[in-house]
């Protein structure tokens, strides 16, 4: 008999952030994320980590009934019920912004992976072992090293993080002002020494298209091997994209949602016509979202790269657009938001079990890499991430961290993200426009 689950605990938690800058505007010197605890009849704990808004509070809440007494074995049934109660909330939308604004999604994927955590510590396998047709694909999963512009601490009263002891040069230039090539590079250097990534993506939408093309090329220059990619979250024109991009096509792995919706064209056709205009691969987490907008993706040859992130695609869904992708000849890799460690053991798994030939996930673990909330966050070590093989997730929480990270959630006043907040610092009353870099105004 497998055990049954005796409680649900939604704890919201919150972290420090730099001033990363994006089409958004700039993140604020925190991020909030939402962990769930089930704890079962056996003894174990299983977590899982999710984007954090008052919509996905309310969602947990409304599932818990659904989730507390069931069998660990019965986990399908369980997640097929809290599918069903969310749906009754109506249609959601994915919203404009960088980041998804959607809340049954993100719901089904906490639950769905504390739910494989205690499976896994139930039968003594990783959850990696448990998912997809044929579980665990490898036992080291790449990642990039995910860069971004950096706006100045200094221009604002807010509490970002500053290194009073630096380990070493990461720890420095995470912190600062990065506007310039140059500035990349550094990032990118200081990124590699301590964790060895071979492919780096640069986050765009920031700059003017050329000057983030600039980026790219002192990338290039620095870094002659490295896979590079370049994601401005669909802010350019069509022809924009195209031409900022084709002079640089030779130093970009793919590009990431170069543009998007403009005037009366979607964005998944401007996507696929930047495509065949340019030869270049292109991979998205803006335009095929869920298994319906993959479909239209795909016909209408708009995406080479499914960006499919466990949080919003949930960590079976993810996988099963893995399995697509090796069948059909696409490549699968995931998207990422700011998360604990968690959210990092619950992608290294989810990667782990994709077929075929995957490109490094994203992960934004560089920037909040000494912060934690399990005893023993995984390591990036040579730009790969090794999958744990303890049973379940391979991670146990640590209740003094998490009750840190709690108390910093209670003492802010920040329910949802909202990068526009802290870009007022740099432009004075800065509105989100989904067309216009988050520094040209
Ligand atoms: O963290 O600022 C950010 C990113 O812009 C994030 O919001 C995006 O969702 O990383 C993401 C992306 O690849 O688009
Ligand atoms: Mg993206």
């Amino acid at each position: 008999m497998l055990p049954t689950v005796t409680r649900m605990t939604v704890i919201p938690v919150a972290g420090y952030d730099s001033f990363l800058l994006n089409l958004s505007g700039g993140h604020a010197p925190w991020f909030i994320r939402c962990v769930v605890i089930l704890e079962d009849n056996a003894g174990h704990r299983g977590a899982g980590e999710i984007p954090c808004s008052e919509g996905i509070l309310k969602g947990l809440e409304q599932c818990k009934s659904l989730v507390v007494g069931t069998s660990v074995a019965a986990l399908k049934g369980t997640l097929g019920r809290v599918h069903q109660r969310l749906a009754t909330n109506g249609r959601e939308e994915r919203g404009r912004q960088t980041f998804d604004l959607r809340v049954a999604v993100h719901v089904i994927t906490a639950i769905e992976s504390a739910l494989f955590d205690l499976m896994g510590q139930a039968v003594e396998l990783p959850v990696a072992d448990l998912l997809g047709r044929y579980g665990r694909q490898r036992d080291e999963v790449e990642a990039l090293g995910y860069l971004f512009l950096l706006g100045d601490p200094e221009c604002t009263d807010l509490p970002y993080p500053r290194p009073s002891r630096p380990i070493d040069r990461w720890d420095e230039v995470r912190c600062r002002e990065a506007l310039t090539p140059e500035a990349v590079v550094e990032l990118a250097r200081a990124a590699h020494e301590r964790y060895g990534f071979r492919d780096f993506k640069l986050k765009g939408g920031v700059l003017l298209p050329e000057r983030e093309a600039d980026c790219i090329r002192a990338l290039h220059e620095a870094f002659p091997e490295a896979r590079l990619t370049l994601d401005p979250n669909g802010a350019w024109s069509l022809e924009e994209a195209i031409r900022v991009l084709t002079p640089i096509r030779h130093m970009l792995s793919y590009a990431e949602d170069p543009c998007g919706q403009e005037q009366s064209w979607s964005g998944r056709e401007t996507m696929a016509e930047f495509r065949r205009r340019t030869g270049l691969p292109t991979a998205t987490n803006m335009i095929a979202t869920d298994f319906k907008q993959l479909q239209y993706a795909l016909q209408v040859g708009a995406v080479d790269i499914p960006l499919a992130d466990c949080h919003f695609w949930t960590m079976q869904g993810a996988v099963a657009v893995g399995e697509l992708c090796d069948e059909w000849g696409l490549t699968w890799g995931s998207h990422s938001n700011n998360h604990f460690d968690v959210s990092l053991a619950m992608m290294t798994h989810v990667a782990a079990a994709c077929p075929g030939d995957i490109t490094a996930i994203d992960t934004h673990w560089i920037w909040q890499d000494g912060q934690r909330i399990t005893r023993a966050p995984l390591q990036i070590r040579e730009g790969r991430i090794r999958v744990p093989d303890a049973p379940g997730l391979g991670i146990e929480l640590d209740d003094a961290m998490l009750e840190q990270a709690h108390q910093l959630y209670l003492s802010l006043d920040v329910r949802q993200r909202n990068d526009a907040m802290a870009m007022q610092y740099l432009v004075d009353n800065w509105q989100f426009d989904p067309k216009r870099p988050a520094l040209v105004r």
